[in-house]
């Protein structure tokens, strides 16, 4: 494959991640030639996206090729896109973990805001400056401590974390070159969003992962951090139908902007805790600091979920709750499936997953 012809051509960062796999599968559908850039590893990282090779075997043929590099190296960077002379680039890779940010928060600059600025230069050394499209995977993070409910394309930020202060500095670095280089360049700010395919780490799929365990008999109990929290959780279904093809169509409009996506509900993780249990039909047993007003089932001897504060932020985001009305009007996004139903799908894809492997 090669940038030589007039195909459109795009490039995906972080393509072995839960958003890079669904982008994947939508820009392929779309008859794009997509390449993506993976990191070596010492274990396999490619499980999301390997059913989209042409032959799983060999990794050879069909309209997707992967290449080896790293946001934190430029060479890499130069090298791949002087090569595949993209006509759109996704740049999706990012240490995307709130939390272990604050313990690798060096890394996290370096990866999520100076990474951004290699990307952006890297074209710029390649000449491509006036034909590649450049979207940006901003995120609600940047709300922080937030100033108005909900948030919009116009709400302050005040960031929180140094995830959220690095990808602070990634907004602004697209909003500089569009400005000074006048590059086609577009920030996404993408609410939570969520589907079986998410980071075990993260809340939702630790959730229904360990919910899973405890229904099939395999788990005793669980431990939580901040309950209290609240999240405006898409389910990546959207994301994939209709948000995928939003991050796509903020790139296929007249003039490069800056777009909200959300769900417009919010809700706490307690409450997705109580949702996913009740669907499997158990009541939840709670133990933990701060937990006497939820009422811990006495003399049962059985403890569900665990509150442990070695899962608490130093800073945390209280509550995220996003205004998607720029684009429902300009790009016809909407969000179309409710939380329970989130919530069901990633329990029943969970369920599924261990009655097969038990030790997933
Ligand atoms: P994931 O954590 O699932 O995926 C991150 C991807 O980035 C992986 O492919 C990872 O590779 C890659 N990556 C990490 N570090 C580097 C590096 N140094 N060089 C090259 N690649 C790297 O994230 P999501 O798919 O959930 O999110 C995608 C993007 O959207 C991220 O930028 C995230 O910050 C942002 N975002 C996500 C939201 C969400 O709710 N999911 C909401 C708002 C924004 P590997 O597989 O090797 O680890
Ligand atoms: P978030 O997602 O920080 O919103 O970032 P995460 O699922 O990690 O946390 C959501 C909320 O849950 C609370 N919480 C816990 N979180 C984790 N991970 N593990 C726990 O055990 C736990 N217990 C409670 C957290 O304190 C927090 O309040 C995600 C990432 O995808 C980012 O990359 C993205 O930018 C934002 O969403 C939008």
């Amino acid at each position: 494959m090669s940038g030589g012809d007039n195909l459109n051509i795009a490039l995906i960062t972080g393509i072995t991640g839960q958003d890079g796999s669904y982008l994947a599968e939508f820009l392929l559908e779309k008859g794009y030639r997509v390449h993506g850039i993976i990191r070596r590893a010492s274990t396999f990282n490619t499980s999301r996206i390997e059913h989209l090779y042409a032959d799983k075997f060999t990794h050879r043929g069909g309209k997707m090729k992967l290449h080896y590099g790293d946001l934190t190296d430029s060479s890499s960077l130069v090298k791949i896109i002087s090569t595949i002379k993209p006509t759109e680039i996704y740049n999706l890779a990012a240490q995307s973990h709130v939390k272990v940010s604050f313990d690798l928060s060096e890394y996290t600059a370096e990866v999520d805001a100076i990474g951004t600025l290699r990307l952006l230069d890297a074209i710029r050394t390649c000449g491509l400056e006036k034909q590649v499209k450049f979207y940006q995977a901003s995120t609600s993070e940047l709300y922080g401590k937030v100033q108005e409910i909900p948030q919009s394309e116009t709400t302050p930020f005040y960031p929180r974390s140094p995830y959220a202060c690095a990808k602070l500095y990634a907004y602004w670095t697209v909003i500089n070159y569009r400005e000074a280089y006048s590059m086609f360049a577009c920030n996404g700010i993408l609410f939570n969003h969520e589907s079986p395919r998410r980071g075990e780490t993260f809340v939702t799929r630790k959730i229904t992962r360990e919910i899973a365990k405890i229904y099939l008999g395999l788990s005793e109990s669980f431990e939580l951090g901040n309950l209290d929290s609240k999240r405006d959780w898409g389910h990546a279904k959207d994301y994939v139908e209709a948000c995928f093809k939003a991050m796509w169509l903020m790139l296929q409009q007249q003039v490069p902007e800056d777009f909200v996506i959300a769900s417009g509900e919010s809700h706490s993780v307690r409450e997705f805790v109580e949702a996913a249990f009740n669907f499997v039909g158990k009541e939840i047993l709670w133990e933990g600091k701060g937990l006497d007003e939820v009422g811990k089932e006495k003399g049962s001897g059985i403890v569900r979920v665990k509150v442990n504060p070695k899962y608490f932020r130093p800073t945390e985001v209280d509550i995220l709750l996003g205004n998607s009305s720029k684009a429902r009007i300009q790009l016809g996004w909407s969000p179309k499936v409710p939380f329970l139903q989130l919530v069901e799908n990633m329990m029943n894809s969970d369920i599924e997953l261990m009655k097969s492997n038990p030790s997933a």
